[in-house]
């Protein structure tokens, strides 16, 4: 048998944000409300590129260093976003055993009567024994004199001994036991929004934003608006000046008497690549905001016993979509929902350069990566597709652009994955048909699948992307037979039924995106699927597009459909 895979294929490897985290000077005990120390630091830094035939990605670590913390109270914005972290470590409980009332704006350093033990990822760290740390509930910054330095994305375990509340600031202040349970976690961040409040409960937890600065900031000058409506402010704990511009900002969520902040350690400031900010509009002082919203999700799902793969059409993904940056963000979102999620269109809706697509999906990624706080994705790609993965959830363990028997307009990708010590190993083929040739080119599918399946040496092959399997260009077999014409229920299983609307347009409601699995496959589905429709869980309203922002269009034309996958009821 003919080789298959002698076509074209480029590899790319992510080469992550690198963060140079530096050492502060010793905080005092309780340090005043809006001050911050020295520090040393390096500005964060980031560097894309690619390398043939290898598919790697850096890792990144955000950390450490510099100020204090201290504060906090009743300043407003929103929370958006949900889902943050799918374990709960006992956080709440320990912030109410500090301050039962939610509401205290000071109590003095005291023994807890019973000590509490709480398990979070550490998701910014200020100096030794002094880091802020979250579980699916709630946030907590720790202000002791331990001497642990844990990095961001350490899952910590501790037995909480002591407390206070500083300036409405929650503070654990003497713990032991500590421990590192795991490395590499994701970090995910809630997001601030105009026209309500923020509630102290959410002190202490990730959070992120955007801030533009018509002007440099230093590091021990006054802290900025983040968001003029609700009083978000940013404190610039860096160390070092951040020159004008428009910056992405993560860090804790601290507050005071009069404001909310978010606190800016060592590399959580990344410029968005913006030239200049002297057209934003000034809020006051010098900083302004503009709204960023994502993080939302469609809900956790247990990687330890499922993996959810989605395919997302994103229309003509070009330097042009991919230089805007609140678009940029709700795309980079939406990808953090699965494990694995195929792109169609990278660089074109045609034939692409390989450069554009690289530059593209690097920012892509690196945005992801960026939302999430560490290196977690990577992706492989071949013509205008790509698979963008978590690595820590699956292994790419090869993939090549199809050259077998059929022809294809955009011949598809095809890779195989499978699940870290469990059994579920199968191959993606992702294919975007040419709409005029859509009828010939899904009746070649079969045969595709059956290629990849032998060069792959795995039968569980899942075809998805943009089929163009209906309206004017396919005649799907019916929304009464549910199943997509050409792939019998005997030998394939139709995921995305006949009459789901995959579209945009409110026009139709074709089902142009599918996913089909061959039989050996039904035994690893769940039958768990869905589309993930952008406004019902992402502000949009700041999307960038060609014409009138805030539309679902300026995302794609196409719906990302997904389903989810048993990682440990394969056989063959
Ligand atoms: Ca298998
Ligand atoms: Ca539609
Ligand atoms: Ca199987």
């Amino acid at each position: 048998m003919r080789n298959f895979f002698s076509g074209l294929f480029v590899a790319c490897a992510l080469t992550g944000f690198v963060f140079v985290s530096a050492c502060s000077d010793e905080d005092p005990l309780v340090p005043p409300a809006g001050s911050s120390s020295s520090g040393v630091s390096v500005s964060p830094s980031s560097a894309t590129g690619s390398v043939s035939s290898a598919v790697s990605s850096s890792s990144a670590a955000a950390s450490s260093a510099s100020s204090q913390a201290a504060s906090s109270g009743g300043g407003t914005a929103e929370e958006t976003t949900a889902e943050p972290y799918d374990f709960s470590g006992n956080i709440a409980s320990l912030r109410a055993a500090i301050d039962p009332t939610g509401s205290a704006s000071s109590v003095a350093t005291f023994t807890l009567g019973s000590p509490v033990v709480v398990t979070g990822v550490v998701h910014a760290v200020n100096s030794a024994g002094k880091f802020w740390i979250q579980d699916k509930d709630a946030g907590i910054y720790f202000y002791t004199s331990a001497g642990d330095l844990p990095s961001v994305g350490e899952k910590v375990s501790m037995t909480v001994t002591g407390g206070c509340v500083y300036n409405y600031l929650v503070e654990a202040t003497s713990y032991t036991g500590y421990s590192v349970l795991s490395s590499g976690n994701a970090v995910y961040r809630r997001s601030g929004a105009s026209g309500s409040t923020l509630p102290n409960a959410l002190q202490g937890q990730a959070w992120q934003a955007v801030i533009v600065l018509t002007a440099s900031w230093n590091h021990s000058t006054t802290s900025k608006v983040v968001d003029s409506g609700t009083g978000l402010r940013a404190r610039n704990l860096t160390g070092t000046t951040l020159t004008a511009g428009t910056y992405y900002i993560r860090g804790p969520l601290n507050c005071s008497a009069s404001y909310n902040y978010v606190d800016i350690y060592p590399g959580m400031a990344e410029r968005t690549g913006d030239a200049s900010s002297s057209s934003a509009a000034s809020s006051s002082g010098s900083a302004s905001s503009t709204s960023w919203s994502a993080s939302a999700t469609l809900g956790s799902y247990d990687i330890a016993s499922r993996v959810r793969i989605g395919s997302f059409n994103i229309e003509i993904f070009g330097t042009t979509k991919a230089s805007r940056p609140n678009t940029m963000t709700v795309l980079a979102s939406i990808a953090t929902n699965f494990s694995i999620i195929a792109i169609q269109e990278v660089g074109s809706n045609s034939d692409p350069s390989d450069s554009t697509c690289v530059t593209v999906l690097d920012a892509y990624v690196a945005r992801i990566n960026q939302l999430l706080g560490g290196t977690h994705y990577a992706y492989v790609r071949g013509h205008q597709y790509a698979f963008v993965y978590r690595t820590a959830h699956v292994s790419m363990d090869g993939y090549a652009l199809y050259s077998g028997t059929k022809s294809f307009s955009y011949p598809p990708l095809a890779a195989k994955f499978s699940i870290p010590s469990k059994s579920f190993d199968f191959v993606l083929l992702t294919i975007h048909t040419s709409p005029t040739s859509a009828t010939t080119e899904i009746s070649y599918l079969p045969t595709a699948m059956a290629e990849v399946a032998v060069t792959h040496s795995d039968p569980d092959v899942i075809c998805l992307g943009d089929f163009n399997a209906d309206g004017t260009y396919y005649s799907d077999g019916g929304d009464a037979q549910g199943w997509l014409a050409g792939f019998s229920p005997a030998s394939y299983t139709t995921v995305i039924p006949n009459g789901t609307d995959t579209t945009v347009s409110t026009g139709n409601t074709h089902t142009y995106d599918r996913i089909q699995h061959s039989q050996t496959a039904a035994q690893d589905y769940t039958g768990t699927w869905g589309v993930l429709k952008f406004s019902q869980y992402y502000d949009i309203s700041q999307c960038e597009g060609p014409s009138i922002t805030g539309i679902e269009d300026n995302l794609s034309d196409h719906y990302p459909v997904w389903a989810e996958f048993w990682v440990n009821q394969d056989t063959d």
